[in-house]
């Protein structure tokens, strides 16, 4: 296993957890089509499929799939791109905790755990850690895809400085201490308005990043200026723009967008 694979190695508990999620599911979608009989089965079949799958059992495949990755640590990198293709005037969506005017002066960052750690950072403070550049894809869930130059920290990077994302307090390890990893983060906008949760496999994935610029130049305030989540493993609605606090726990954080009907996961 490679590094980054170690580093989505969710806690022992957590994987426990989800494989006995994934029983029952896949319990409870063989016993809804032995009671419906062969009616289910039409239905089933009649379905509409994607990928010549019929979408009911689409879903469960999706959700194996994406523990294995949690677990073997596929870890997929999303595709990269040379910085010519980037998107000239690249497309605003979403304001949703970018109401009121920001100063970068004088904005903090505000890092949390669920054992009451906390620390406040400027963001000198943050532009000065190793800065990463990428080129990815932005896919909205509303069907729309950008390539976007960034520039920023990976959180990873980022946790691993400040000794958060661990229980102890240790720096990052996933590698020696995956059950010493926090199994959750949610970030928020400063008003709290827009919120994203998101697991800690993806959250340490290597290409999700903190970024404060955006092809080239500093990141406009309508594309979440200081501060945004770029992470291109998920849809748009988990880039949360403008981020105020970040906090590691146990507990699956709540979801603007979950909270509204869509998957919490929201992985691509
Ligand atoms: N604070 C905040 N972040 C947000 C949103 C929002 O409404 N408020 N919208 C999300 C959605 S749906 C998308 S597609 C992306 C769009 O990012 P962009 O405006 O930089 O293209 O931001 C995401 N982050
Ligand atoms: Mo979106």
């Amino acid at each position: 296993m490679t590094e980054s694979a170690q580093a989505a190695f969710p806690s022992d508990s957590e994987a426990r957890r989800q494989s006995r999620r994934i029983t029952r599911r896949s319990f409870l979608t063989g016993a809804v089509l032995a009671s419906a009989g062969l009616a289910g089965w039409e239905w089933l079949r009649r379905a509409s499929p994607e990928d010549g799958i019929p979408w009911p059992l689409r879903r469960v495949l999706q959700f194996n799939e994406r523990l294995a990755a949690a677990l073997f640590g596929a870890s997929r990198l999303a595709p990269t791109y040379t910085p010519s293709r980037a998107a000239a005037r690249p497309r605003v969506n979403g304001a949703i905790g970018l109401d009121t005017p920001i100063d970068p002066g004088t904005w903090r960052l505000r890092v949390e755990d669920a054992a009451g750690r906390n620390t406040s950072l400027s963001l000198d403070s943050i532009t000065k850690l190793p800065r990463t550049e990428m080129v990815t894809e932005l896919k909205c869930i509303e069907g729309w895809a950008e390539i976007i130059h960034w520039g920023g920290v990976p959180l990873r990077d980022f946790a691993a400085h400040y000794r958060f994302g661990t229980r102890s307090g240790d720096a990052l390890d996933p590698q020696r201490h995956p059950t010493d990893l926090w199994t959750h983060i949610y970030l928020a906008t400063p008003d709290h308005d827009y919120y994203v949760g998101l697991d800690i496999a993806s959250a340490l994935h290597p290409q999700t990043l903190l970024c404060w610029e955006m092809n080239g130049r500093p990141l406009p305030a309508n594309h979440g200026a200081p501060l945004r989540l770029v992470i291109p493993v998920k849809y748009g609605i988990k880039n949360i723009k403008r981020i105020g606090i970040i906090r590691f726990q146990d507990e699956r954080p709540s979801d603007y967008w979950a909270e509204r009907g869509y998957d919490w996961y929201a992985g691509l």
